[in-house]
């Protein structure tokens, strides 16, 4: 039975490349506080405002939720947006301060991958800027070259759990989603992935743990146990026949 070969990994940022939500759920918070706003999310509300994925669709989801008192208000979308233009320059600074690292195993999943002519490419909801400021922090500047492809934000307009930012960076590597292996640790990434047709790994992070991750082709703890390049080829291996013959 022929199947694709494994030619390209994509990966998650937040919770996958680093675990990042708390310095998210700071700034959030720090920009509330600097617009003369009473809002403060907490660990537990943040938890469930995961399921709302970007960050400006976060805060308009909140309002709309919990804030009745801005019901009136004008222009809600270009509240979020400035709110979360706000608290995205925060968030860069902190991440620019160095004060966020990689979790276990990336970076020598990264370097084993490239050294084994893997190609590279991300697909996240949360902003380029972010993703540009994460990874030169942790790997250098020249390292946002290792991605061939880096799908962000506000690049596709439905963001997870819907497929469209991994259909995206697929045209864009111009690979089927068979030939690739997403790392994810989110159910709203699982979905993603799959709706995609990618085959899907999960690594939980502090948020994500305990979630439905029904699909994915396993689960672990993070990328540093016995996640190899050889791992990741028997993961691709165990997922669905290619559709095309001979790729
Ligand atoms: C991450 C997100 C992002 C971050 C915040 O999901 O949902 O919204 O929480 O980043 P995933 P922004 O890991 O599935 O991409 O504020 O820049 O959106
Ligand atoms: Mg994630």
């Amino acid at each position: 039975m022929n199947r694709a070969e494994l030619r390209a990994l994509i990966f998650d940022v937040d919770g996958t490349l680093a675990e990042t939500e708390e310095a998210h759920r700071i700034a959030f918070n720090a920009t509330f506080f600097a617009a003369g706003l009473d809002w403060h999310w907490d660990v537990d509300l943040y938890r469930r405002l995961l399921a709302v994925t970007g960050g400006r669709e976060r805060i308009l989801h909140y309002i709309r939720e919990a804030r009745p008192e801005l019901h009136g208000h004008p222009d809600l979308p270009g509240l979020a947006r400035a709110l979360h233009h706000d608290k995205t320059a925060r968030y860069v600074a902190t991440v620019a301060g160095g004060r966020l690292a990689l979790r276990p195993g990336v970076e020598r999943l990264l370097g084993e991958a490239r050294a084994a002519g893997l190609r590279l490419a991300i697909a996240t909801t949360t902003s380029l800027e972010n993703v540009t400021t994460l990874l030169g922090a942790t790997l250098g500047a020249e390292s946002v070259g290792w991605f061939e492809v880096i799908g962000a934000g506000d690049q596709v307009a439905a963001k997870k759990p819907a497929p469209d930012i991994y259909r995206w960076v697929l045209g864009e590597l111009g690979l089927e989603g068979t030939q690739c292996l997403a790392l994810e640790d989110s159910c709203n990434g699982v979905r993603a992935a799959l709706g995609a047709g990618i085959p899907v790994v999960v690594t939980t992070s502090a948020y994500t743990t305990g979630e439905d991750f029904g699909g994915a082709l396993d689960v672990v703890p993070d990328l540093d146990h016995g996640v190899d390049v050889a791992r990741l080829r028997a993961w691709h291996g165990m997922a669905a026949p290619a559709a095309a013959s001979g790729v």
